[in-house]
């Protein structure tokens, strides 16, 4: 009997054993709610979906380089790894050769699977710097907003924002949690890197008990743990700042705001008011106003805002809001409210950016540092924004702005992607399968026969953790694990590391890349980083053999002691916030002198463009899948047990369904300007009338893949979401709300076959 072994994912610590031909799963026994999507693994050792042999696009193979028009629909041949390896570094030779490093695109966006060192961005940025560098992508989908203007204002992401507030401080003080987007237990399930215990559920249920309230704003009423009792805010989706505006006014007009905390710790109040009190523009951004953008009435907005300024209050922004028209508007918004009433660096008070968005936010810091491996220099200076992918490929050459730059569009031969999969996270599909034809080639390692693999000409058979060690550590947990290998690799895949490793030694850059180091070697290497830490500062520090063999390691923590946010609150004077003025930028004379008609020097409301046109009635928010991460392991038991008919289900309101003669299980074809899909009716009355939600993360696969405007047959919202940026300051993706008109589908029903086994040319 094989023993269980211990291993990690990014939703959460847990135990294996193969056993019998079948992987069993255990969660760590420390979790006191472990995940679900643990449910998921055991298909990775045999799932038909795996990729398990290189493969060529066949018109690669016989046009090459070039040849792009047939990408989504083609053939692909299987070849030996020889060849492919072989393939590649000649392909890499030429393109670096003829057109230099500027041609190549490894931004190579993703999650891809916990580990110090087999991370898969890490491991594609070493080895193209070692080749000279890439154009990089800047920011993320999830943050694409918030990371940009938050420096603006308040100082470096994820420093005072995220490391003020802890759970456990909320557990302690906290008198309302107002949540806007709220917080769905479904995303703080993972976080990347790991996740050892999932405490929110237990943390807020600790403030509960002591009597504290909590106020969910989003159109979905499950947007908040199950189990707690909940005041749910079912408002009209993208018209938070509205109703933040309208809360903030009537905090002036009764004279409830702070305004000795504004006086110290801010710059620019008094623009700010000039606007919201319609000084500046004729409009005062009162409680009726509100009422009428956002459809939560006058009456409980004047109530929530007293009560606001009577407890001690926490205000969240997920990440949600910030993924839509003007994302940054939100997050600078809830800063400033949260600054009026005055309660920043106080116990479980002030602003937590995108609390519960990540399991670990609102834990305690780790006193030691994580091994890291290093990534070297990138000698190319081009980047782009992240999700302005397509842009690029499509418009070599013209220009963008970002954060107060013009910048150009490099133009790109060459695309390099490892670990992540832009035809789950990209917007616009339709529009991202005709910027795929573009560049020369495309090279992509995958573990699974996904989409972005079927639209690559050389694709590489990687392998999961499951199938190599590797060592779990993540930002704010306080276990290190020893993730061991559970399984032997899928047919014929390789880890990451090899593959370049063999690559990089046809290309002479062997030593470069390896450091003549194994990987055992480099795990070893890259433990010492903590190891070391853990010895100067007195604690528990054994050497790489004995962490190994235990299993596991427990992190020390630093004390909660208020964060960033304390510091500044006791002496803004000796702990100034790293902004242009050292305090809370209510104005930001840096954005304003940027011009952008798009993110004044302000906070402000600005009507989303999607509102524009009023042809496709529904609104629907493309949020993130509570059965499994993102797209991986959409082949998993867990994911598939939610399917209906095969299809991704969409939840609809039972009165909108009924308008359109909707039957709860009915196949619906959801449908804009853009594209269509086909998805499974839940009727639900936990979403807003005039909303539906269908989640991210089904496969695309397309009903004709030769069709300019293909319809998704399997159900992801991303063929129907909008291509355009947040605004010219951040560029972020607004991939969470689009409209669509949707209608029962009475033609005959295509069958999914993208999990299925892929068939290769003969
Ligand atoms: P994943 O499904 O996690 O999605 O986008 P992301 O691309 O990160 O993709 C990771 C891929 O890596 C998987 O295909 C997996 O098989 C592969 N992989 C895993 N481990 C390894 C490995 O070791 N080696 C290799 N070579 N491959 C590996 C996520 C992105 O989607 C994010 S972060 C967000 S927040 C966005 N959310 C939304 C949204 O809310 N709404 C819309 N409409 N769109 C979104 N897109 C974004």
């Amino acid at each position: 009997m094989n023993a269980f072994k211990p291993h990690s994912s990014h939703w959460g610590a847990f135990s294996g054993r193969y056993e019998g031909g079948k992987l069993e799963i255990l969660p760590h026994p420390g979790d006191p709610d472990p995940s679900p999507l643990l449910g998921n693994l055991p298909a990775v050792a045999d799932s038909p979906a795996r990729v398990r042999q290189p493969a060529v696009r066949r018109g690669w193979l016989e046009g090459k380089p070039g040849n792009a028009d047939m990408r989504g629909m083609d053939e692909y041949v299987e070849i030996g790894w020889p060849q492919a390896l072989d393939l590649v570094a000649k392909e890499l030779g030429r393109v670096y050769g003829e057109y230099g490093a500027k041609a190549v695109f490894g931004g190579s966006y993703g999650w891809s699977s916990a580990g110090r060192f087999h991370h898969a961005q890490s491991q594609i940025h070493r080895f193209l710097n070692v080749l000279g560098g890439y154009v990089r992508s800047v920011n993320t989908y999830s943050s694409g907003a918030a990371s940009v203007i938050i420096p603006h204002v308040l100082g470096p992401y994820d420093t005072f924002d995220r490391k003020s507030v802890t759970w456990d401080a909320i557990e302690r003080s906290t008198g309302l949690v107002m949540a806007f987007g709220g917080m769905a237990i479904k995303n703080a399930d993972v976080h990347g890197g790991g996740i050892s215990k999932h405490v929110v559920r237990q943390k807020l249920s600790g403030a509960a008990a002591r009597g504290a309230r909590f106020i969910s704003v989003s159109p979905l009423k499950d947007d908040f743990p199950h189990g707690l009792e909940v005041e749910w805010l079912p408002m009209t989706p993208g018209t938070d700042v509205a109703l933040m505006l309208g809360l903030a006014h009537v905090l002036v007009t009764e004279g409830l705001h702070d305004r000795g905390f504004l006086d110290r710790y801010t710059v620019g109040y008094d623009h700010f008011e000039n606007y919201l009190l319609g000084r500046s523009d004729g409009q005062p951004k009162d409680a009726e106003w509100a009422a009428k953008i956002c459809s939560i009435e006058a009456g409980t907005i004047r109530e929530i805002a007293r009560a606001m300024a009577r407890s001690r209050t926490l205000i969240t922004v997920s990440h949600s809001l910030q993924r839509a028209d003007y994302g940054e508007q939100p997050v600078w918004m809830g800063i400033v409210l949260a600054s009026m009433l005055g309660q920043m660096g106080l116990d479980g008070g002030g602003y937590s950016y995108s609390l519960g968005a990540l399991g670990n936010i609102g834990k305690s810091q780790l006193a030691a540092p994580l091994p890291t491996l290093s990534q070297f220099r990138n000698a190319v200076a081009d980047f782009i924004p992240v999700a302005r992918i397509a842009d690029m490929l499509l418009n070599p050459g013209a220009g963008f702005h970002y954060n107060g730059q013009l910048l150009h569009y490099p133009d790109i031969r060459l695309v390099y992607w490892v670990g992540g999969n832009p035809f789950h996270h990209h917007q616009d599909l339709n529009r991202l399968r005709t910027a795929f034809r573009r560049p020369e080639t495309i090279i992509v390692h995958e573990t699974a026969w996904t989409s972005t693999a079927r639209h690559a000409d050389i694709v590489l058979p990687a392998t999961t953790t499951l199938e190599r060690d590797d060592i779990g550590a993540a930002d704010r947990d306080d276990l290190m694990i020893a993730m061991k290998k559970l399984i032997e690799p899928v047919g014929e895949a390789r880890d990451d590391y090899d593959i370049f490793s063999e690559i990089a030694r046809r290309l002479g850059q062997f030593e470069s890349f390896t450091e003549n180091r194994t990987s055992r070697e480099w795990l070893s290497y890259l433990f010492e980083t903590t190891r070391a830490a853990l010895d100067a500062g007195g604690y528990d520090a054994p050497d790489f053999e004995a962490f190994w063999q235990r299993g596991e390691l427990r992190l020390p923590l630093k004390p909660d002691e208020g964060g960033p946010a304390r510091a500044f609150r006791d002496d803004p004077s000796a702990s100034p916030l790293p902004t242009p003025s050292g305090r809370i930028e209510i104005f930001s004379k840096t954005i304003d002198d940027f011009g952008y008609d798009d993110c004044a020097g302000h906070p402000r409301w600005y009507p989303a463009r999607i509102e524009a046109n009023h042809v496709y009635p529904l609104h629907l928010v493309c949020n993130q899948p509570h059965q499994r991460l993102h797209s991986q392991l959409d082949y998993g038991a867990f994911s598939r047990s939610t399917k209906i008919s095969g299809r991704e289900p969409v939840r609809i309101n039972p009165a909108d369904a009924q308008a359109r003669g909707i039957a709860d299980g009915d196949i619906v074809r959801l449908f804009n300007e853009r594209g269509s899909c086909l998805a499974a009716a839940v009727l639900s009355a936990d979403v807003r009338q005039g909303v539906m939600q269908l989640a991210t993360g089904a496969w695309f696969e397309p009903h004709e893949a030769s069709a300019e405007n293909a319809m998704c047959i399997h159900g992801n919202p991303n063929i129907l979401t909008r291509d355009i940026g947040t605004s010219k300051l951040a560029q972020g993706c607004t991939g969470q709300i689009t409209t669509v008109e949707a209608e029962r589908y009475a033609g005959e029903l295509p069958p999914v076959r993208i999990l299925d086994r892929m068939t290769f040319a003969q």
